[in-house]
């Protein structure tokens, strides 16, 4: 199939494999995000020359490398604000962000905010392994506090930033929690966050198994289906976001918020444009 053939061909995953090995770990769960997100492209019919992968700086950046639609490869914490500018120039494109809890929440948590109260209609996907994978295991943000490490003996003992809490109170439309072990339900949900207009943010647990090596094992049995369905009640959201368990997976919000306009300035004449920055 060549890269301009028309939407409504079929599509395997196949079509979003890039030539690059993934120099992920062996086992890392980031491989599994990268296969759910190929199926979940396959199924949604999406040509590969229409979607963006934008990202920072991580392991779980590295994702627009291992996939043949384009991509940008941003810097760490920057990939929100780079996915927006290109999201309201290029409306026709499907913008999807992959980042880490490093590049998402810390130096990047600013962006978050902005990017789910703005509702521009992108689609986040945070591979959270509660940790730094890249720069080799410092606490993240969701580290939990008396995880025990040689950088923070006994613990940070602050307590973790809950995204999905802070999604909501900001206002993204979609929030959502998958594991990367469960590859139907990962896809499942990055079709659905892709199909609901608006800012849709998907926090997926992916292990580190060579800095958490606990962590794979943990989740592959705690884990579980969230045991009510999904809301677009913010209020009643709140509250089982508030006393979540960080283990429910599923859609657990989703929202009607109008999406923020956009019209595709890269369609306009020269002159036009140029009337876009007049001061
Ligand atoms: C401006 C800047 N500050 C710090 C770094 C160093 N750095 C690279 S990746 C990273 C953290 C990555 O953590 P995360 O986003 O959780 O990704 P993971 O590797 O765990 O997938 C840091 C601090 C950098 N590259 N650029
Ligand atoms: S260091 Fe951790 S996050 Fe990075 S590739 Fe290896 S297992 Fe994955
Ligand atoms: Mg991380």
């Amino acid at each position: 199939m060549t890269l301009m053939e028309p939407p409504g061909a079929l599509y395997s995953p196949a079509n979003y494999k890039s030539d690059v090995k993934p120099v992920w770990c062996p086992g890392c769960g980031d491989h599994g995000v990268l296969v759910a997100f190929q199926r979940a492209m396959a199924e949604l019919a999406l040509p590969p020359e229409k979607i963006a992968l934008v990202s920072g700086i991580g392991c779980s950046s590295r994702f627009p490398a291992y996939t043949n639609t384009y991509g940008f490869h941003g810097v760490h914490g920057r990939s929100l604000a780079l996915a927006t500018g290109l999201k309201i120039a290029r409306p026709d494109l499907t913008v999807i962000v992959a980042s880490g809890d490093g590049d998402g929440f810390s130096i990047g948590g600013n962006h978050f905010l902005h990017a789910c109260r703005r509702n521009v209609d992108l689609t986040y996907i945070v591979m959270d392994n509660r940790i730094y994978g890249m720069t080799k295991g410092q606490p993240s943000p969701t580290t939990e506090p008396d995880w025990d490490t040689a950088i923070a003996p006994g613990g940070t003992g602050i307590s973790p930033f809950h995204p999905l809490v802070i999604a909501l109170a900001s206002g993204a439309n979609f929030i959502a929690r998958g594991f990367s072990g469960d590859l139907p339900g990962c896809t499942r949900l990055i079709v659905e966050a892709v199909r609901t207009p608006g800012f849709s943010f998907i926090q997926l647990l992916s292990p580190c198994v060579t800095f958490r090596p606990e962590q794979q094992q943990f989740w592959k049995r705690s884990v579980h289906n969230a045991p009510v369905p999904e809301t677009g009640d913010p209020g009643l959201a709140a509250r089982r976001l508030m006393s979540d368990d960080g283990l429910n997976l599923g859609v657990l919000y989703r929202g009607k918020r109008p999406v923020y306009a956009t019209r595709p300035l890269a369609n306009l004449p020269a002159d036009e444009l140029e009337k876009e920055f007049a001061l």
